[in-house]
């Protein structure tokens, strides 16, 4: 192990919390870099679809987003007072491979470096994120994710990261989210790149899961030491009536958003009820394929906002249907459901044993203002984390090796195809000066990570 690298210890600590539990917030690169065309950065696929005629509710762009390229070093000040043991961030991949693939931009892998010592130098572990959605234009214009080749060239990308910043960095998430890649990127068309074909979801994920495998291999040569993870999403899926069929819908659906991804990576095999739904050609998983997705992982990021009820639709089970929620719901009109948090990491940790798990994200949108004093007072939001960690803290004395816990996001930021609409951040961003003010919660989760959890019920 190098010095830099923070590896955790089993030990109990008195707060619930084990003593070296990472305590941080998420972000993404396009959701608040910005400088899209700046220090030789090539062309993502978000930058093209952003500019794209009705592809973002509010209109706007991630072109300057919170302006992080440039204003990294405050920010990097604000997390320390913060008292963020950790933060997870991703790397543009058109930033360090303009072209995706060949000529390394050495700018943008001086930024990351900077950034990533700028963490050290505040004593905040770094996690990065190799895969947040961006893939470079230049890839896409190659076939993207349908081409197998794009899985070799992540792996690649992987290398070259590793190579940089790899004897400081603590934590690797290969990809961020694939279900959503494939279900918003490839079917319903609402992100980059796109697309509305269902018959891709096959290959874009076995595409996907490939890139992970052989990013591992690259990782695993390059840095060894260093811990390897994928960050998936999980929704508490539960049968919205106690009928046999929305039992097997909610099945259903879980194989679909879940499983697809989990069972891969875990068992080394697609989940055999769901393999009828999904179409994959002959030709698409190869001899090794299998192996190569599921090689060992050190830990498995679970990323976590909601509950999902499902019944069966007309066609039956196999045909699941969300019913909308009613209760508290977020701005994104997603139920509160803590419970939920506690229900996933239980049921991962049963069914596949990761080694360790992280929450790699949890956090809630509100209709945060500033008031006449120049303060956010986003009570609701800070109820709504103590109620996450607690259900973390009782799933950690149950037995479930958690080992930290990243809030989405530190800044308010550009939500996709939400635009800024959507504040998500513990601190306010006021987008026309860029000025970061933090919230009444970023105060609270300070003290939390101070106390590793000592004070979350005040
Ligand atoms: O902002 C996103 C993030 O990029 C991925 N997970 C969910 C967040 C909130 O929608």
């Amino acid at each position: 192990m190098n010095d830099t690298n923070v590896h955790l210890q089993d030990s109990a600590s008195e707060t619930g919390f084990p003593s070296g539990f990472l305590w941080g917030t998420a972000t993404a690169a396009y959701q608040i870099e910005g400088a899209a065309r700046e220090g030789g950065k090539g062309e993502s696929i978000w930058d093209r679809f952003v500019h794209a005629p009705g592809t973002i509710a509010d209109g706007s762009t991630g072109d300057i987003a919170c302006d992080h390229y440039h204003r990294w070093s405050d920010d990097l000040d604000l997390m320390a007072r913060l008292s963020h043991s950790a933060y997870r961030f991703s790397i543009a991949w058109s930033r360090v491979l303009p072209d995706g693939k060949g000529h390394i931009n050495e700018t943008g892998m001086d930024f990351y470096e900077q950034l990533v010592d700028g963490l050290l130098a505040r004593g905040i572990v770094p996690c990065v994120t190799l895969y947040h959605w961006d893939l470079p234009q230049a890839l896409q214009d190659r076939g993207g994710w349908e081409n197998r080749d794009t899985a070799s060239y992540f792996a690649d990308f992987a290398q070259a990261v590793a190579r940089r910043l790899g004897d400081r960095v603590s934590a690797w998430i290969t990809h961020n989210e694939p279900h959503i890649i494939v279900y918003h990127g490839y079917v319903d068309g609402t992100k980059a790149p796109g697309l509305r074909n269902p018959a891709l979801v096959g290959p874009i994920s076995h595409h996907l899961l490939l890139s992970h495998g052989l990013a591992c291999q690259a990782l695993r040569a390059e840095t060894p030491h260093t811990d390897i993870g994928m960050a998936l999403n999980f929704a508490a899926i539960e049968p919205a009536t106690d009928r046999e069929a929305d039992a097997e819908a909610a099945r259903t659906l879980d194989g679909l958003w879940h499983r697809w991804f989990t069972d891969p990576l875990f068992t080394g095999a697609y989940p055999e009820d769901i393999v009828p739904l999904i179409a994959q050609p002959p030709d698409l998983i190869r001899s090794g394929d299998l192996e190569t997705i599921a090689a060992p992982l050190d830990f498995l990021g679970v990323n976590y906002y909601t509950r999902a009820l499902v019944r069966a639709g007309k066609g039956g089970p196999t045909d699941p249907r969300i019913v909308p929620p009613s209760g508290p719901l977020t701005t994104m009109g997603w139920e509160i459901y803590p419970e939920g948090l506690r229900a996933t990491l239980t049921r991962l940790h049963r069914d596949y044993q990761p080694k360790y798990l992280y929450i790699t994200e949890n956090g809630v949108a509100f209709p945060d203002t500033l008031t006449g004093d120049g303060e956010v007072h986003d009570a609701a939001r800070t109820r709504y984390l103590r109620e996450h960690f607690l259900a973390t803290r009782q799933a950690i004395a149950e037995g479930m090796p958690v080992r930290g816990f990243f809030v989405w996001s530190l800044l308010d930021n550009f939500e996709w195809s939400y635009g800024f609409g959507q504040r998500f951040g513990i601190v306010y961003t006021d987008y026309p000066t860029q000025r970061r003010i933090p919230k009444d919660s970023a105060t609270w989760l300070a003290r939390v990570a101070a106390t590793n959890g000592g004070t979350v019920e005040e």
